[in-house]
């Protein structure tokens, strides 16, 4: 899963990748000031399933993170024609929220819910300009030849731009998965979930949420495949620089549960509806990436499509009856362990040895 980190120009998109996937990363595809990194997901569950399986190696599902080049009020096609956002599959839109005199706003002054609001038209006026450029080429195709193809296809990118011309972000429409299917090669920005992140000031994370409420962000995120999750620039460098102990003592002191940092993965995690199995052994313990509501047998396959193809059945066991038991031998003995098909539906923290053959 791949993220992109967009937004105006100055408000903390770099650092806060830098942050994330702990890398300046290399320019991507020769674009300057396009960069890609791969961020870990927090999972202490690995951690808990390595001490009782000891194995050589722990290994943490990814995130990847895109940054690119700020745009401006007006700019907002240029995020078109950039490939590395065309296969992201979402966007993370980090917000000014931080005061600093050093630091100039374009728009002279700080209001991250009408920043949000501006990019999102910005995203809602680059995806009209795509969509009339695609209904202009089938209108001239349907004169040639009038395939059905075609005609479907521009029936969808009619209802799309009256979308757009109403000011309806993509990602609000209702279209079934076919629809969804045929716009994949498009670069439709609003169409992409969105998590917005407000880089505050040090001293506004004690109160983070009041922030959030009287800004009006809390509203504006208040819609479909829209998340919000706040952090603090300054305040996760620092931490990224104590040890582990220091820094929740430092964050405990802040009010903070959790690293902002590992709720905004979180957070782009849950918002593309992604959830994390795990699998045990003396090699690995790991954790795996599926999409929510996927069934064993296609688990399987992230795993290797070998196991996909021969799979018999998965032993299942999910992670608390497992930590609770100790061992599988326990979990088996207690029945906690079970057989499923490749029908079943895998939850979130599902523990599973697939048995396949090949
Ligand atoms: N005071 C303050 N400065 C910040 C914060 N986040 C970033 N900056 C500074 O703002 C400038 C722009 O940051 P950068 O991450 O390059 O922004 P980008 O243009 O959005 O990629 C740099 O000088 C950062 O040190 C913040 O939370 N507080
Ligand atoms: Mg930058």
């Amino acid at each position: 899963m791949k993220a992109g980190i967009v937004g105006f120009p100055l408000v903390g998109k770099s650092t806060l990748f830098r942050l994330l996937t702990g890398n300046p990363g290399p320019s991507h595809g020769g674009r300057p000031g396009v960069r890609l990194g791969v961020a870990r997901v927090p999972d202490p569950r690995v951690a808990a399933l390595a001490d009782i399986f000891k194995p050589k190696r722990r290994t943490w599902a990814t995130v990847e993170y895109v940054d690119v080049p700020g745009v401006s009020r007006g700019e907002g096609a240029a995020l078109v024609d950039l490939p590395a956002l065309r296969g992201v599959d979402a966007l993370v839109h980090v917000l000014r929220a931080f005061e600093s005199d050093l630091v100039p706003h374009p728009e002279g002054s700080i209001d991250p819910r009408r920043d949000a609001a501006t990019l999102e038209l910005e995203l809602i006026l680059a995806d009209l300009g795509t969509v009339e450029r695609r209904i202009e080429r089938l209108e001239a195709s349907i004169q040639k030849a009038r395939l059905p193809e075609d005609v479907a296809e521009r029936e969808l990118f009619l209802r799309l731009k009256a979308a757009l011309e109403a000011e309806t972000p993509l990602r609000e429409m209702d279209l079934s998965e076919e629809e969804q299917r045929r716009l994949r090669g498009y670069a439709l920005l609003s169409a992409k979930p969105l998590l917005l992140v407000p880089n505050l000031d040090e001293d506004r994370t004690r109160d983070a949420d009041v922030f959030l409420r009287s800004s009006g962000l809390a509203e504006f995120a208040r819609r479909p495949q829209v998340a919000l999750c706040a952090v603090s620039a300054p305040i996760e460098a620092e931490m990224s620089e104590l040890d582990p102990e220091d820094a929740r003592a430092f964050r405990e002191d802040l009010g903070l549960v959790e690293p902002g940092l590992d709720r905004v993965i979180r957070t782009s995690y849950d918002l593309l509806g992604l959830l994390s199995f795990l699998t045990v052994g003396e090699d690995e313990c790991r954790a795996w990436t599926i999409r929510r509501g996927t069934r064993a047998r296609v688990a399987a396959g992230t795993i290797h499509s070998d196991i996909e193809r021969g799979f018999i059945r998965a032993e299942v066991v999910p992670f608390d009856d497992l930590v609770a038991a100790g061992s599988l031998a326990s979990c088996r003995e207690r029945g906690t362990l079970r057989l499923e098909g490749k029908d079943f539906e895998v939850q979130d923290g599902d523990v599973i040895n697939f048995r396949f053959a090949v």
